[in-house]
């Protein structure tokens, strides 16, 4: 029997033999490797009706509209700001990405950062590589506590929340902001968010990215956070006016960051690299064995569902992460 044709726009290769995965159940256009990606569009794809994806590589409108057989697009991760989304929907494109297998993991991170950042632990681990143990007694200053603080959490969606119950732990003051306050938590709610900057001793950007959020953290948030505040960011680098943060951080006036995503990734500030009270990751918030195997997982039980049934098992309803 023939496989279903689709259309990959790229590499799944996040997670372990995805692309493997897909190709032994589709015939997949492998458009990232067309030389010329206009003409392989209309020479190859002209009948796809669906669209595998990723947040990393997204759907643009110009892909969209030179394919006129296009009912859905499956991505792969949980957020979409890449993928236009109104531009799908407007033609009658559903859109799902992978909600939920990755809150846990992406929480997890956002929690080492914070605590990797507050407690030194990259300085530390530098200066033991470097035969400095002596600057521990000579330089190290000491930490701000993390645990009987307050945390501060922007975007209460499915990961934001993850992150909220992990402060529990740590008998942390839970306070957030979104676009409406939850009548199903017990969080403290910031209708604005440079008053919950104020309030918090850490704030941590969980937000869905895309121009909706761009620079929402922008300077007055961060000079509310302050000198003795540290920012985490698991989201988009979108989300924080990264130049308003690297001014900021080199004049002391906030007191740290911990970064996962960055605004030009993978272009980093090179002033981050020299601030000891920032700690920089590489955009791996859900990179964990168990849950890229989840996401790919979700990938191919959409794509199972749309040849099934016509429908998707996690379309996106709603603007959350
Ligand atoms: C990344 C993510 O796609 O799901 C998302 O929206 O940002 C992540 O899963 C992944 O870390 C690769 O950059």
């Amino acid at each position: 029997m023939n496989k279903p044709r689709i259309l990959q726009i790229g590499s799944l290769s996040g997670s372990p033999n995805a692309d493997q995965s897909i190709a032994q159940r589709y015939e997949a256009l492998e458009y990232w490797k067309a030389t010329e990606p206009a003409a392989f569009l209309r020479d190859q794809a002209q009948d796809i009706e669906v669209v595998v994806t990723s947040a990393m590589t997204g759907c643009t409108a110009a892909v969209i509209d030179a394919l006129p057989r296009l009912r859905a697009i499956i991505s792969w991760g949980v957020g979409y700001d890449s993928i236009d989304v109104a531009h799908a929907q407007a033609r009658g494109i559903v859109v799902c990405n992978t909600p939920d297998v990755l809150n846990d993991c992406v929480a997890d991170l956002a929690w080492a950062l914070l605590l990797g950042c507050a407690r030194q632990i990259a300085w530390g681990d530098r200066n033991i590589r470097a035969n400095r143990w002596a600057a521990r007694a000579a330089g190290l200053p000491l930490a701000p506590r993390v645990h009987h603080k307050k945390l501060g959490v922007v975007g209460l969606g499915r990961i934001g929340e993850a992150i909220a119950r992990r402060g529990f732990g740590f008998d942390m003051e839970v306070g957030y902001h979104n676009r409406n306050p939850r009548s199903d938590v017990s969080y403290a709610y910031f209708d604005s968010l440079v008053d919950l900057a104020a309030w918090s001793d850490f704030l941590v950007v969980a937000t869905v990215g895309g121009a909706s959020t761009r620079h929402l953290v922008c300077e007055p948030v961060l000079r509310a956070l302050g000198p003795s505040g540290i920012v985490v960011n698991i989201a988009r680098g979108t989300v924080i006016d990264e130049t308003a943060l690297v001014r900021l951080l080199s004049q002391g006036l906030v007191g740290g960051a911990a970064l996962d995503v960055f605004e030009h990734e993978p272009r980093v500030p090179d002033e981050l690299k020299q601030m000891d009270n920032v700690v920089l990751m590489p955009h791996v918030g859900s990179a964990t064995i168990e849950t890229r195997l989840a996401m790919l997982d979700l990938v191919l039980e959409n794509l199972q569902s749309y040849f099934a049934t016509g429908t998707l098992v996690t379309p996106i309803v709603d603007q959350r992460v």
